[in-house]
């Protein structure tokens, strides 16, 4: 019990944190490893909280290349009849429902900037002059549900092209009226499915999924399809996200 007494606290009396407690399941799950083992692996004493946080970092960038590598940009995600859509779609944000954001579509203007030709605004008379699509196709939330629903707009790729984007830039980067952010990949910015969405099931986006503007991208998890949209821009620099500066992992696509 000296840890307790004062002073200096035993560093192995403090409890693991979330992301040790999870590396050491998804290693003893996955591979049979224990932290024990890792450390002998890494030459890192990784029941440390400051060199975990390197390793974790070091192998989720790791993951992201190895994602990134295997991301075919052909490849469709499945697509559902009309009979499977989940009614009702299931809402998620990091506040509950009655907080979500409401943005008036008169004064609406989407952001357009960084490595683009046009970096011009756009009002939402602009995006939904633009030729739409619809999508049935399955979202899958990391914290432990999916759901089909049908999403009607734009081509994202189409968009870019549109504005000029730098097509052989590594990022686009997404801000959001709630204070969310994210970013993807380009390979996955042009991928065929990858939407500029106006409409949920037939209708106006409602307040809860994303009004006016979400990306839709079947080929990711649910946390990098953001909705409430202000800004989008074009980046070599990785824009990160908001759970993703927080440890999920920033690919998180097929
Ligand atoms: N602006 C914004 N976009 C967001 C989120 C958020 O909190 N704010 N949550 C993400 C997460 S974790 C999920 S699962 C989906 C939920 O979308 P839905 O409400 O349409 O089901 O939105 C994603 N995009
Ligand atoms: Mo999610």
């Amino acid at each position: 019990m000296s840890g307790l007494k004062g002073g200096k606290p035993d560093r192995k009396l403090v409890a693991p944190s979330r992301e040790i407690v999870s590396l050491e399941r998804r290693l003893f799950l996955n591979k049979g490893l224990s932290l024990g083992a890792l450390t002998m692996l890494t030459g890192c004493d990784v029941t440390d909280a400051d060199s975990v946080q390197k390793v974790l970092w070091s192998m989720s960038r790791w993951n992201d290349a190895v994602q990134a590598a295997i991301f075919d940009p052909d490849k469709l995600a499945p697509t559902y009849p009309e009979s499977a859509i989940t009614q009702p779609f299931p809402f998620n944000a990091f506040y509950s429902e009655s907080a979500a954001p409401r943005l008036d579509a008169s004064t609406y203007k989407l952001e357009v900037g960084g490595l683009v030709r046009e970096k011009s605004s756009w009002t939402l008379d602009q995006l939904y002059a633009l030729p739409q699509s619809s999508q049935i196709t399955r979202h899958i939330c990391v914290e432990g549900w999916s759901a089909i629903g049908k999403w009607t707009g734009a081509s994202f790729k189409t968009f870019l092209q549109h504005v000029g984007a730098d097509l052989s830039a590594k990022y686009v980067g997404f801000k959001c009226a709630d204070n969310y952010y994210t970013s993807i990949d380009m390979p996955t910015a042009l991928h065929p499915q990858t939407q500029m969405t106006f409409k949920f099931v037939d209708q106006i986006l409602p307040v809860r999924y994303g009004f006016p503007l979400k990306l839709r991208i079947p080929t990711k998890l649910g946390f990098k399809n953001p909705k409430h949209i202000v800004a989008i821009f074009v980046s070599n620099e990785n824009p990160g996200g908001y759970w993703e500066d927080q440890g999920y992992n920033w690919f998180s696509g097929s």
